[in-house]
């Protein structure tokens, strides 16, 4: 059974994993407007991924006899300035998740939820590949600064991204 704390914890984030679908969608829509379909399909394939891990917290929680109790998603922006500003943005978002899940690590660690903690190693891990994904676009679209054939290589090569097999 969950401690009452670390249910309303979990249950947070999972809220947070649903919003990450969210902007990440609103990210795909704005390169969509763009024309930029490469780059709109790696955001689309990230949100995917993102309400699969929604969907791990949501099993997890009812696994444990708790309560899933779902809450209101915030607005996501609409509007970037460039797609090196979206991709900043991600990173930005992706660096609060991390931190989110290092803390929910803490507490399980603190009431010694062994289960909790193993469950989160998964998360913990996969926040670095996260990390390391968006800045190495982050970095290819810096050095390319705006040259439009470099951009068109980039976008053919973002079009090419699968779902991550965990996550299917
Ligand atoms: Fe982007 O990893 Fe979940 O939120």
């Amino acid at each position: 059974m969950l401690s009452k704390k670390l249910e309303k914890e979990l249950n947070k984030q999972l809220n947070k994993e649903l919003f990450s679908a969210y902007i990440y969608t609103s990210m795909s829509a704005y390169f969509v407007s763009e024309n930029m379909l490469g780059f709109a399909h790696w955001m689309h394939t990230q949100a995917q991924e993102e309400m699969s891990h929604a969907q791990k917290f949501y099993n997890f929680i009812n696994e444990r006899g708790a309560r899933v109790t779902l809450e209101q998603i915030d607005k996501p922006q609409t509007e970037w300035q460039s797609s090196l500003q979206a991709f900043e943005d991600a990173l930005k978002h992706e660096e609060f998740i991390t931190a989110s899940i290092n803390n929910l690590v803490n507490i399980a660690l603190e009431e010694k939820d062994h289960a909790t903690h193993i469950f989160l190693q998964w998360f913990v891990t996969e926040q670095v590949e996260e990390e390391a994904s968006v800045n190495d676009i982050i970095n290819k679209l810096k050095l390319m600064k705006d040259a439009p054939g470099a951009l068109f290589m980039l976008d053919r090569e973002l079009g090419q991204r699968q779902i991550d097999s965990e996550e299917a």
